[in-house]
């Protein structure tokens, strides 16, 4: 044929939209086929073959042979004349020929005879499906699939682990709900958290290529000897705050009594960031003074005089200052504890800068990372942890709220998903005693559910630093 260099695109473009017009099951025969000579088209015995049949690995025994006054024929007439047009009139022509004896009725707009041809080949060579006996249950049994069932994090098993009849079983990762959000400054509703985080890790299950070759997989038990079980939320008061977080503080304590045989070391899910508090007193209670890595676009040390002004005691725990008494508390390894992230404006920038470094903290900032880069900045963590216990406190708003919209108090700038985590994995060898990950506010999350999914991610790089240690 003679190349139509100007009209190369176009002839193309048309073309392809006749042969679509004149397409039927002769045409598909024509170009669809999958069989080799090697493979029988009657019992080939591939797996595409069991399932589909002849409806996909029709070869040139199944071809339709249409006569020539069929309309298939007619159709296959044409084609063979497109083959021949030289310019782009003559295609137009052609195009227009085909659409009209392609087709009962030239007006119709559907193609309802390609439909029908592909529903009646279907109902010819549709696989006859062998149902089990009634009663026979071994594929549902299990109670599992991605989109039903009961929600535990990751599918791990559960049982109640503030009942002192069962202070025998093990636990060595704990992950716990912490259904608060009452001490928030703005936008409310992590008290959805777990359970949007739980139903968000419903794909959880597998080693991924990032992780270099690895073979323990924390959601499989037969790869290592670590117990971990979802304990389900402390039942949290919405009405008294002080009542509320001593419920998680009297529950995270008595998870930490449980036997085990490496820890328990638990994994909470927020909550606002007031929660944290609770879960550092009893991680310093079983551990003693903890490192932490604080991940947030937040310094979170306020002082109460200067976040709400300190006018009540009762509103001067909140999800800024429990930073503020976890350093007055004497929870925190002082001098070695990060701040991670960090990008939201002071209240008042001398005070609260001079206040952050008397409660122990050191900070790389959201934008270090474009001068440090990964590496630096986990380099920049081990050397300032050491070998001490370290607990990690990701509050979901560290990430941009590109990333992770639904949070309570969102600031631009922040990090990606991939960098965060990227940070996280690279802590492997840490003295990892306790993490959690919260204000994770699903009414303000996407209909995707990303804020929720970023959260089940950190969790899933704690539980893989717990692990594969
Ligand atoms: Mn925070």
């Amino acid at each position: 044929m003679r190349p139509l260099s100007t009209f190369n695109m176009k002839w193309y473009f048309l073309a392809s939209m006749a042969a679509a017009a004149a397409v039927d099951n002769f045409a598909w025969g024509e170009a669809m086929v999958i069989n080799d000579d090697s493979a029988s088209p009657q019992n080939s015995g591939s797996f595409l073959d069991s399932v589909y049949g002849p409806l996909v690995a029709a070869g040139s025994q199944q071809r339709l042979t249409p006569k020539n006054n069929e309309p298939e024929a007619i159709e296959a007439q044409l084609l063979a004349q497109l083959q021949e047009v030289t310019d782009f009139a003559s295609l137009e022509v052609l195009m227009s020929q085909m659409k009209k004896k392609s087709r009962t009725n030239p007006e119709q707009i559907h193609e309802d005879r390609f439909y029908e041809k592909s529903h009646e080949a279907y109902l010819k060579y549709q696989t006859k499906l062998n149902l089990p006996d009634d009663d026979e249950v071994s594929d549902i049994v299990d109670g599992r699939n991605l989109f039903g069932g009961i929600v535990t994090f990751g599918g791990f098993p559960h049982f109640n682990c503030f009942d002192d009849k069962h202070l025998d079983k093990k636990i060595d990762v704990a992950i716990v709900g912490a259904p608060f959000d009452t001490g928030v400054s703005f936008r409310p509703g992590a008290r959805f958290g777990p359970d949007a985080i739980r139903s968000a890790g419903k794909r959880l299950g597998g080693l991924t290529p990032e992780r270099k070759p690895t073979t323990k997989n924390p959601y499989d038990l037969r790869t290592h000897n670590v117990s971990i079980v979802d304990c389900g939320d402390v039942p949290m008061t919405p009405f008294d705050n002080r009542i509320a977080l001593n419920q998680l503080y009297r529950g995270e304590r008595k998870i930490h009594k449980h036997d085990s045989s490496s820890g328990p070391k638990i994994i909470t899910m927020g909550g606002d960031h007031t929660i944290t508090l609770m879960a550092l007193r009893s991680a310093y209670e079983k551990y003693g003074k903890v490192s932490v890595l604080h991940f947030d676009s937040h310094i979170d040390t306020w002082d109460p005089k200067v976040l709400g002004g300190g006018i009540t005691h009762y509103m001067a725990l909140n999800h800024g200052t429990f930073l503020h008494y976890a350093a007055e508390q004497g929870y925190l390894n002082e001098g070695q504890c990060l701040h991670v992230g960090l990008r939201a404006p002071y209240i008042d920038a001398k005070y609260d800068h001079e206040h952050d470094a008397a409660c122990g903290f050191h900070s790389i900032t959201a934008r270090d990372i474009d001068s440090m880069g990964i590496h630096g900045i986990v380099n920049k963590i081990k050397s300032t942890v050491k070998d001490t216990p370290v607990y990690i406190s990701v509050d979901i708003d560290v990430l941009d709220p590109a990333n992770a919209p639904g949070t309570g108090t969102m600031e631009i700038g922040g990090w990606t998903g991939r960098e965060l985590l990227s940070v996280l994995d690279g802590l492997k060898g840490i003295n990892l005693v306790g993490a959690d990950v919260v204000e994770v506010s699903p009414p303000y999350d996407s209909n995707s559910d990303i804020t929720s999914l970023a959260a089940t991610a950190v969790i899933d790089s704690y539980l893989w630093l717990l692990v594969d240690n």
